[in-house]
């Protein structure tokens, strides 16, 4: 079921549409309609549209293109494109700006123009996804990747920075992993990637931001967790690893990996968000240093 949300202060606006939109070619489409501002703004957050149909003059002196922008800045996506009555000449400029996707006017639209508008903004709106998960994730593990990992640090600082929370930083590195590669072959070396990657998936509660930052380094950011917090659950997942040998292809034997890592916790182990790398890098440099399959912090 493919949902269309107009939001529109005006019930004229869903009486037109509710008869256009599920007559569209390549459906089932339904139409829901919020009225307000406030009620627009939520349902459109809730990421279940596929295309949002959004007017611009709207109740409470609000408008389409302040509920745009306020719905991008949190994060959400869906293509949007402008129906409006209103004759601002500037107003079409504005809302592409603001990330809608097309500008249509009310009372020049005809329905075939409509569906066309809709189908072409999912269209480009899918391809951006799929640009958006290639550009932020790990091809071999699927995992964040290391330009995605630096944007959520700078935001979790940032975050904890004004409301004075704490978050901790796990930097973990596959020990003596070249001798995997060397023993075993490259495809082997890339399943071993693929088992840590898993388990440490697996282990991490979904809040916790986990990216392959390195070739065989991995860096964790537990929200709101502090230093004792986050030493045992790196502790549980080290020990869980050398109970969770990794079969490899063509060979009899299951071969066991250990991580290194290096903790380091804001704000009392850094000032910047720069130090607080260095702090978990130093650490992991101590883990390797002392004997390696151990957490430093
Ligand atoms: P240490 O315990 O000190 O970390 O030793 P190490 O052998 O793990 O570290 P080193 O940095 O010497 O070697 C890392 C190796 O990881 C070298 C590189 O060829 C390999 N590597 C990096 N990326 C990949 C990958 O995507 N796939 C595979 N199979 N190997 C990779
Ligand atoms: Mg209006
Ligand atoms: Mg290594
Ligand atoms: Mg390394």
């Amino acid at each position: 079921m493919n949902k269309v949300l107009l939001i529109d202060d005006n019930s004229a606006a869903n009486d037109m549409l509710s008869r256009m939109v599920p007559r569209f070619a390549d459906g089932p489409w339904v139409l829901e309609w919020a009225d307000t501002y406030a009620t627009g703004l939520k349902m459109l957050l809730s990421g279940r549209y596929v295309v949002c149909l959004l007017d611009y003059r709207l109740d409470d002196g609000k408008d389409g293109l302040q509920l745009l922008r306020e719905a991008r800045a949190a994060g959400n996506t869906t293509p949007t494109i402008f129906l409006t009555a209103d004759t601002d000449p500037t107003l079409d400029e504005a809302a592409l700006q603001a990330g809608a996707m097309d500008f249509l006017v009310k009372a020049e639209f005809t329905p075939r123009m409509l569906a066309r508008s809709v189908r072409y903004a999912r269209k480009l709106g899918d391809t951006l996804e799929q640009l958006r998960l290639l550009a932020t994730h790990d091809a071999l593990t699927g995992l964040k990747n290391r330009r995605e990992f630096e944007r959520l640090m700078a935001e979790e600082w940032q975050r904890c920075a004004r409301f004075q929370r704490s978050f901790s930083l796990v930097i973990c590195d596959i020990d003596h992993f070249k001798r995997i590669n060397d023993t075993y072959g490259h495809a082997a070396g890339d399943a071993v990637l693929q088992h840590v990657a898993g388990l440490l998936r697996g282990q991490l509660r979904t809040v916790d931001q986990l990216a392959r930052i390195g070739g065989e380094e991995f860096a964790i950011i537990m929200l709101e967790t502090g230093r004792d917090d986050a030493v045992q659950t790196i502790q549980r997942l080290l020990v869980l690893l050398g109970e969770s040998p990794c079969t490899l292809a063509d060979h009899p034997e299951p071969v066991t990996v250990t991580l290194s890592a290096g903790l380091a916790t804001m704000p009392e182990d850094a000032d910047t968000q720069q130090g607080l790398f260095e702090a978990a890098d130093k650490a992991l440099y101590t883990a390797k240093r002392t004997g390696r399959n151990r957490l430093v912090t």
